[in-house]
């Protein structure tokens, strides 16, 4: 058995925590061979809710479990962390501005980059799923300044299987059967879910479904499927959520031998998105580091929707300018 590794997990009452912490606890993160130490963030008021969740975890008496710590305090969360799953956020109330949404959870996502940098690993990986994911994630990573920026990554890896889900269903086949899907930009209704490159057992999608479905159907349906699923459960998408997250950092940590996935990772230029955004990207993972897949022809159609999408972030960035200091 491998030595264990340390994870954090914030918002760790919360209904995605739910479902993520058991499933790290089981292995479908890190492997079967790799214990956790699970280290569970929550605010003071969500203690004894908390509480009530690492009873059901002791109850699981699950092998991999080698520690778990409950906890209110950053320093403690944070100490030693190989990887960092930051969940919890302050959810839009009524009358909030997007303004006001950012500015708070710049509160949040602030002190933890600072408290990431001061207490985790110098290797820790950081996925942010909280939203506004991709500007909480630029947040965390310009006050994580002992920290290289590529650490802190955002989650678009539920839309990207949001996606691979619709073009299965179309298609008549598996999601195993489709390669080279992308998610473009912002972890919102501006994404550019993209299937130009896609392959369907081999072969290109487009040749399998016409223009018309993928700008009337499939984009607005991956776009728009968080909003589906509340008007259908009444409450946000909480199990796919976190499958996405285990999906994400197991592919990080892991790899992706060549299969490209989706990741929320900061701008460098590539595609012509400038630097200083989070944005998402199509990537493959090697030896627990990214790299964008380069190279891909950008048609006329493609780029409006990537722009448009880039836009959004950049106005995100403009409202929370000052936190960046
Ligand atoms: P819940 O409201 O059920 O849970 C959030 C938890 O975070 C609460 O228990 C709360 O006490 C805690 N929390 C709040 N501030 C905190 C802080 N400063 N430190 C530690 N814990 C804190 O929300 P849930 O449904 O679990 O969703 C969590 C976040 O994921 C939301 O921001 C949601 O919008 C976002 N999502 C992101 C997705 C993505 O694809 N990136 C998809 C699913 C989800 O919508």
């Amino acid at each position: 058995m491998k030595k264990p590794v340390r994870v954090t997990i914030t918002g760790a009452a919360g209904q995605i925590s739910y479902s993520l912490i058991f499933r790290i606890a089981s292995g479908s993160m890190l492997g079967p061979d790799q214990p956790v130490i699970l280290q569970l963030l929550e605010i003071t008021p969500a203690l004894p809710a908390l509480n009530g969740v690492v009873m059901e975890l002791n109850d699981c008496a699950f092998p991999l479990v080698a520690g778990v710590i409950a906890t209110d305090k950053l320093e403690e969360a944070f100490d030693k962390t190989d990887y960092a799953l930051l969940v919890g956020a302050r959810p839009r109330g009524p009358g909030m501005e997007r303004k006001d949404l950012l500015t708070a959870n710049g509160g949040i996502f602030g002190p933890q980059g600072k408290a990431l940098s001061d207490y985790a690993s110098r290797d820790v990986k950081v996925l942010v799923v909280g939203n506004p994911a991709n500007t909480n994630a630029l947040i965390a990573a310009s006050a994580a300044k002992s920290l290289d920026p590529k650490q802190f990554t955002a989650m678009v890896r539920l839309d990207h299987n949001r996606a691979l889900s619709q073009l299965a269903s179309k298609t008549g086949t598996h999601s195993n059967d489709i390669e080279k899907m992308i998610i473009w930009g912002n972890h919102s209704s501006t994404q550019y879910p993209d299937i130009t490159n896609t392959l369907v057992n081999g072969k290109a999608a487009k040749g399998l479904v016409d223009q018309n479905w993928i700008e009337t159907d499939f984009i607005p349906t991956v776009q728009q499927r968080g909003a589906a699923i509340i008007k259908a459960r009444g409450a946000s998408s909480a199990a796919s959520a976190a499958s996405a997250a285990v999906d994400h950092m197991r592919d990080w940590a892991l790899g992706t031998n060549g299969k490209w996935v989706s990741m929320g990772i900061p701008s460098d230029g590539s595609y012509g998105i400038k630097p200083g955004i989070v944005y998402g990207y199509p990537v493959t993972v090697k030896d627990g580091k990214y790299e964008i897949v380069q190279g891909l022809e950008v048609d006329a159609f493609s780029r409006g929707k990537m722009d448009a999408t880039e836009q959004e972030l950049r106005e995100e960035r403009a409202a929370i300018e000052e936190l960046l200091k």
